[in-house]
């Protein structure tokens, strides 16, 4: 994405100057090496799909990272919490490759999720938009920072089975295909929205 349409007033609004988005196109190509990561997005406060496009447009934004596919968008059911305590989630899951480490890109993650005044005041509560690093290439890391893979991405329908769709051949590290890993997870709620849909960036 070269420009910026969104409102004067909306907090992820960045003007990028051409230098930068030089520096974006650059990591797709001679940059050095990058890396590919599985990014997951939540959110099931305020309007859930502007919010999931905004955050899709402010990564591919952030020089180092670029979008290379979206996934359908899902609408699901609250999980780890008791049933109705929540309103549902939209999630979807989206591929980047970025020249950015691990600790960059989950720093880009949070800066989003405060970008959209994500109130952090109970585990698994209520968000605007939650940034999961599914995985980042095959690193493996138990670090409570950032833990890699995602230490429950095997056991959520909502991240499996959008990654799914765009990369059906992809393996969770350490857990196997993703292909395999979806018939332990059949029996939560995830509908696929045919009528929302989340753009690629261009
Ligand atoms: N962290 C460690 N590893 C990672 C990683 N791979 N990606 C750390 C992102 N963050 C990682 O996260 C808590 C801490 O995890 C962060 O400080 C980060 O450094 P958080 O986002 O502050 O809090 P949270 O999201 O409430 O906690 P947690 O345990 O990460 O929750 P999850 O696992 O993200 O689950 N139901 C549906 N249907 N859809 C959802 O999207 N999301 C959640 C949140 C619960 N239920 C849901 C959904
Ligand atoms: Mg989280």
């Amino acid at each position: 994405m070269t420009t910026d349409d969104r409102p004067a007033g909306d907090p992820t609004r960045q003007p990028v100057p051409a230098s930068v988005v030089a520096r974006v196109d650059a990591a797709d190509t001679t940059l050095s090496n990058p890396k590919t990561a599985v990014i997951a997005l939540g959110g099931n406060l305020g309007n859930r799909l502007e919010i999931l496009q905004s955050a899709v447009d402010a990564l591919e934004d952030t020089p180092g990272v670029r979008v290379k596919a979206v996934s359908p968008v899902y609408e699901t059911e609250p999980w780890g919490v008791p049933a109705g305590s929540q309103p549902n989630y939209l999630n979807a899951v989206i591929l980047v490759r970025t020249t950015l480490p691990p600790d960059g890109l989950l720093e880009r993650g949070h800066a989003i999720e405060e970008a959209f005044h994500r109130v952090r005041d109970q585990r698994w509560g209520p968000r605007t938009v939650d940034v999961d690093i599914v995985a980042y290439q095959g690193v493996r890391s138990d670090d409570p920072v950032l833990t890699l893979p995602h230490p429950r991405a095997h056991e959520r329908a909502f991240v499996l089975v959008p990654w799914h769709d765009i990369e059906p051949s992809a393996e969770l590290p350490g857990h196997g295909p993703v292909a395999e890993l979806l018939a332990a997870v059949a029996d939560q709620v995830v509908v696929r929205r045919a009528d929302l849909e989340l753009r690629l960036p261009e």
